[in-house]
């Protein structure tokens, strides 16, 4: 079988829950052809990518794919795209704040995806979920972590995508979607990482 490295976050700003993990927890042991390998990332810029990048190590994994909660959308948004940017509009979970720093001074501007976010964001559309390709990750933990880890794996046979979920209705935040929907379109996800 082939090895998924599957992750999702802790909480943060000020929440209990982030649906992200929550999702991936629930989530069987194998979709198609992937073994997952869940785990779990902090909130933190120094944090994140190094946990991710230490389990890739540990795992040798074919894909990894990452998921993180965009409060505030209303759709689950596959991204394109990861930007040489930190601009932190609250502190992660660590109180650390960056302005308008690069995450590697003098690295490349950008890098997409290696995974095929469109595709995937067409099949989860197709199976009914509200999803959409979205061109901006932002430029908070969760860019700083697509970014590292595609620039990483630049070259390699690892492929990286990422995806943001919405908050799910325990949340009681809008807008939301029902944890378990978000867990059937991760699983659609899944099966659609190879083209
Ligand atoms: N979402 C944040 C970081 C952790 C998460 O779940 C983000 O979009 O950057």
């Amino acid at each position: 079988m082939k090895k998924l490295l599957i992750t999702g976050f802790e909480p943060f700003g000020g929440e209990k829950i982030n649906p992200s993990w929550d999702a991936v927890c629930r989530l069987p042991d194998s979709i198609g052809e992937y073994q997952l390998f869940k785990r779990l990332l902090p909130v933190t810029f120094t944090g994140a990518a190094r946990c991710a990048l230490e389990a890739a190590a540990e795992i040798g994994p074919h894909a990894i794919l990452c998921i993180g909660q965009a409060g505030g959308r209303e759709a689950i948004t596959p991204e394109l795209v990861a930007i040489n940017l930190r601009h932190a509009k609250i502190p992660d979970n660590d109180g650390y704040q960056p302005q308008d720093e690069p995450i590697r001074e003098g690295g490349d501007c950008a890098y997409f995806s290696t995974l095929p976010m469109r595709s995937i964001a067409e099949a989860m559309s197709a199976e009914g979920f509200p999803a959409r390709l979205s061109y901006s990750a932002g430029a908070y933990v969760c860019n700083d972590l697509l970014y590292t880890l595609l620039s990483h794996f630049e070259g390699s046979k690892t492929k990286v995508g990422f995806l943001h979920v919405p908050y799910s209705t325990e949340q009681k935040k809008e807008p939301s979607m029902p944890l378990d929907r978000i867990v059937q379109a991760l699983t659609v996800a899944v099966e659609r990482l190879e083209e």
